[in-house]
Order: C-alpha cells, then structure tokens, then sequence
C-alpha cells in the first residue's frame, strides 16, 4: 500500500476511534434514564393571594451511591461516589427507585421539594450560593437534625434565607434558559450532616451505613412555560478531581438531571 494513503487511513481510524470514545462517554453520562413525576398535592395561595396547583417531590442526597435506587444494587458503576437520589416522604432510603434526578412537574404549578442531607460537608467556592435565591418568599424551611426513626424532627423547624458558607453539604441549583422563554432560576443550600455521625455510620454505626438524623430542606418555587431545564450542585463535592469537580459533579444522574417543564 501506498505511504500517503497508509497514513491517510490511520489518520481515519484514530478519528473513528475518538469519535467511538466521545460517543461511549456520552452514553456513559447517561446514569438515570429515568424521569421522575412530580406527585400532586392540592394547591398553593401565594402572599399576593393568588392560587397554583401544588406537587411534590422528595429527595435524599448521599455521601455515596450504595443506597441503590436508580444506579442499581450495589451502586451501580461508581458506589463510592456522592448522589442524589429519590427519597421516601420521611427521608426513607429508596434502594428500589428506578429514576432519581431527572424531574417533571407542570407549569404554572408552585413545586415543593423536600431534601434530606445525608451527607457531610466544607466550604463553597462561592458564597453566592450559600443563599436561599428563587424560592416563595426567598425562603426555605430548614430542620437541623431530621428523626428518621421516630420520623419527627429532633430540632426546631426554622425559616432561612441562607446557611454559614462553610457548612454546606450540597446545594440544588436550577438554572434558567437564555432563549426568551420564561426563565427559572433556584438555588438552595443544603447543610452537611454531623461530619463524624456521617463517618460513624459510614463503618457501621447505623444499619443503612447513613446516618439516622439527616438535615432537611424545604422549599417552593413557581415553574413558568413549558421548556428544559438543567439543575446541579455548586458545592466542589467530586472528591479527588481537580477542584473537586469531576467525577460525580462532571456525570449526569449523580450531582445533576434534567428538570422538565411540561403539562
Ligand atoms: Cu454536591
């Protein structure tokens, strides 16, 4: 064979050969096929008196993924990485749940989400998202210490508009879109768990290897029009990648999903 076409067709076949790379990576990427649905829940007066239809959603965020749930028994392809996932109305541990970070709720409609934190924490990059930003009021419903056992909260439920910069477990934060369409944007903080009952529990202090009295976060937001959202954590949680934000910060279906808008 000729040099120049020799060289040539290697040249393609590395091509094909990055392309097949970049294509098993995006499809890596794809961790949580699954869209999860808002579960209704009556409606919402806002202050200026006007009412929404209301619904709900439940949500764990874990210092690893052995719980299951949508990365599957075990944990799927990393266990040791941190994860949201779908959690049950008491903070219960969903090792069954098929979907756990891609959300679909209406629009127009006020969306109440609920956020057990069973994860321990640092500090932020940013100071700017140790503030509540979006919500009803500004607000956030914020219970320190969360009784999964009993199931009733151990300390006093409190409003917040902000937690300390540096005791952030992680955050939710959902970005708007920059095509005229109605835009979105919530960001909300969610404080880590006692970092040494996250350890403990970690070596076997609790069943379920997650501590018993996570934080809990609630809050509510209004969706506009219809459209496609992206929602993330800005807390640097990729442990062991530059900045901290590789690894789970850098997959889809760990520490971000999709947040659809539609009827
Ligand atoms: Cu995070």
């Amino acid at each position: 064979m000729d040099r120049k076409i020799f060289g040539a067709l290697g040249t393609v076949i590395i091509g094909i050969a990055v392309i097949a790379g970049i294509g098993t990576y995006v499809a890596a990427a794809k961790n949580d096929p699954g869209i999860t649905q808002a579960t209704p829940a009556g409606s919402f007066t806002a202050a200026n008196g006007k009412s929404y239809p209301q619904v709900k959603l439940n949500l764990n965020v874990y210092p690893n993924s052995g719980f299951g749930g949508h990365h599957g028994a075990g944990g799927g392809a990393h266990p040791d990485w941190v994860s949201y996932a779908l959690g049950g109305p008491n903070g219960e541990i969903l090792a069954d749940a098929k979907s756990g970070t891609n959300f679909q709720v209406p629009p127009h409609t006020a969306v109440t989400i609920t956020v057990y934190q069973y994860d321990s924490g640092e500090t932020l990059n940013n100071d700017f998202f140790a503030h509540v930003r979006g919500t009803v009021d500004g607000t956030a419903k914020f219970v320190k210490s969360y009784d999964t056992k009993a199931k009733a909260n151990a300390s006093p439920e409190t409003v917040i508009t902000n937690i300390p910069a540096d005791m952030v477990g992680h955050t939710f934060t959902l970005h708007g879109m920059s095509d005229g369409k109605d835009q979105l944007f919530v960001s909300v903080p969610l404080m880590m768990s006692i970092d040494e009952e996250v350890g403990a529990a970690e070596e076997g202090a609790t069943e379920s290897g997650y501590v018993q009295n996570p934080t809990k976060t609630t809050f509510t937001f209004i969706t506009g029009d219809e459209g496609e959202y992206v929602w993330n954590c800005e807390f640097p949680c990729g442990d062991g990648t530059i900045a901290r934000f590789g690894n789970a910060m850098s997959a889809m279906g760990y520490m971000s999903g999709h947040f659809i808008v539609k009827a």
